[in-house]
């Protein structure tokens, strides 16, 4: 469905017959075909832009650029990127939404926003279009990750200003599943949840991947298998987990389901843009709907497979606020190889590195959170963990509270998360086992790494000047 109309209509109630494509010619066109559609979709995005927003027609001009003149996806570099300071600067000068919003305050449909921990929170404001579209989107990439309208989805996020539940929420009613909203962050909700998914078995699951994992300890504390759901699908976001090797394994042997990563950021709605299809080969871009770079993080030019950079995103059909080159601040790597599932997208095989300013450096070795997590999760902790960096005289140096693990010596762990870090990042580590279950849990995102040492804070500022 190649809509010759921009923004493309996004009430449209067309669900495919049994087919593993919602849109087959889009999703397995020869990627040359798409980067034509892409730009197309630019085109009209930046001309919509450049009509609708003081923001973007001031910083243009500025920058000295006629979106008019853009004439391949290669030209998009002249287009100045975007950071999220800048969205913050914007709607304290113009609240509350910004002059990038192009539509009339009246015609906002709903109101969204960023939890504000770190600084002046951020408010969404999304028409009724968006909305739709964004639904749109979100069923047909449900749909490659096995989601069916026969499904029974089983919500458990947060229904508030955050984007995830309720992205989850309106591609699933698009696609035609049975919701099941049940939420999160209710004391004593956990509990409640395991007795829902016994009672009503979803066949699908939505959260965090930490919430998944809470989730399954409750169960199996109040004598359930977590198995016995019947959960076939379980898709995340919001955080790293589904897209590490042995985190993913570890969700789907203790649900018995399949665990697709999703997620990209609530500015970028449909957030689903980077989302695995049910092959689990690492999240495709879907370039159709959000347009994606992958930038150096010191130069900002781009990358080549297998090279990590940082993601930068650009929407193509979105008419409330849409944002052009975002720089996420999330590292990861593309791929250009196929996917057995016939999609010819873009992939990220190793998922979100972590973010750039979450990228520690120890001992000179760059380290990832996700790699951290990664080596711990095989092996064999399946309870909580934490991390910490700390600098003792003149050497960095890691160390890992984790817990218990029935059946496991507390020796036997620690020796083999000492050897699997050793193995992975080539560091050594001190490892400290607590009791099963007194580590802090989330219903939401974890951090589980942080770096006590200064020099963290100076590598962010060199990033952070960039
Ligand atoms: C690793 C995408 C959404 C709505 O679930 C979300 O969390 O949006 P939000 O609150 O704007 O946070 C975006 C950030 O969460 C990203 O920049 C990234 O650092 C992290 N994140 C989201 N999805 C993933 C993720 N990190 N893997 C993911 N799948």
């Amino acid at each position: 469905m190649l809509a010759a109309r921009w923004p493309p209509p996004g009430d449209d109630s067309f669900i495919p017959a049994e087919n593993p494509y919602w849109d087959p010619e889009i999703e397995t066109m020869p990627p040359e075909e798409r980067a034509q559609l892409v730009l197309r979709k630019l085109k009209a995005q930046l001309a919509y832009c450049a009509s609708n927003s003081d923001f973007y027609r001031g910083r243009w001009a500025a920058a000295g650029i006629d979106p008019g003149s853009i004439s391949s996806l290669d030209d998009i570099r002249r287009v100045p990127i975007l950071r999220k300071e800048e969205l913050r600067t914007e709607q304290t000068e113009h609240p509350p939404f910004g002059r990038y919003l192009c539509i009339p305050r009246d015609k906002v449909l709903r109101i969204h926003g960023t939890s504000g921990t770190t600084g002046r929170p951020t408010a969404f404001g999304v028409s009724q279009g968006d909305w739709q579209r964004i639904a749109t989107a979100h069923a047909r990439i449900m749909w490659a990750a096995g989601i069916r309208p026969n499904d029974t989805i089983f919500i458990g996020s947060f229904f508030g200003l955050y984007w995830g539940g309720w992205g989850a929420l309106i591609g699933a009613e698009r696609l035609g599943a049975t919701c099941f909203p049940f939420g999160a962050g209710v004391p004593g909700q956990t509990l409640q949840a395991v007795e829902w998914l016994a009672q009503m078995r979803p066949t699908a699951f939505y959260g965090t991947p930490s919430y998944a994992l809470r989730i399954a300890e409750v169960a199996r504390d109040a004598g359930y298998d977590p198995a016995d759901f019947g959960i076939r699908v379980l898709f995340f976001s919001g955080e790293p987990g589904a897209g590490i090797p042995a985190t993913k394994q570890l969700i789907e042997s203790t649900f018995g389901g399949i665990c697709i990563d999703m997620g990209s950021m609530a500015e970028m709605s449909p957030w689903m843009s980077n989302a695995e299809c049910h092959e689990r080969t690492g999240m495709h871009l879907w370039d159709d709907l959000v347009y994606t770079e992958l930038l150096d993080p010191v130069t900002e030019e781009p990358v080549g497979p297998g090279e990590v950079g940082v993601l930068v995103y650009t929407h193509l059909e979105r008419d409330s606020q849409p944002m052009i080159r975002l720089w996420s601040g999330d590292l990861s790597r593309y791929t250009d190889e196929p996917c057995p599932c016939g999609r010819t997208y873009r992939r990220l095989p190793d998922g979100l590195l972590g973010r750039a300013d979450d990228m520690l450096v120890i001992r000179g070795e760059n380290v990832y959170p996700a790699a951290i997590e990664e080596a711990i999760r095989a092996a064999g902790c399946s309870g909580e963990f934490r991390v910490t960096v700390v600098r003792q005289g003149a050497l960095d140096e890691m160390k890992v509270r984790t817990e218990a693990v029935a059946g496991h010596s507390d020796n036997d762990l620690r020796n083999s998360v000492v050897s699997h870090l050793k193995k992975k990042l080539g560091l050594r580590v001190e490892v400290e086992i607590a009791p099963a279950g007194s580590l802090e849990r989330t219903e939401f995102k974890s951090r589980r790494v942080s770096d006590e040492r200064t020099m963290s804070q100076d590598v962010q500022s060199i990033l952070d000047s960039r």
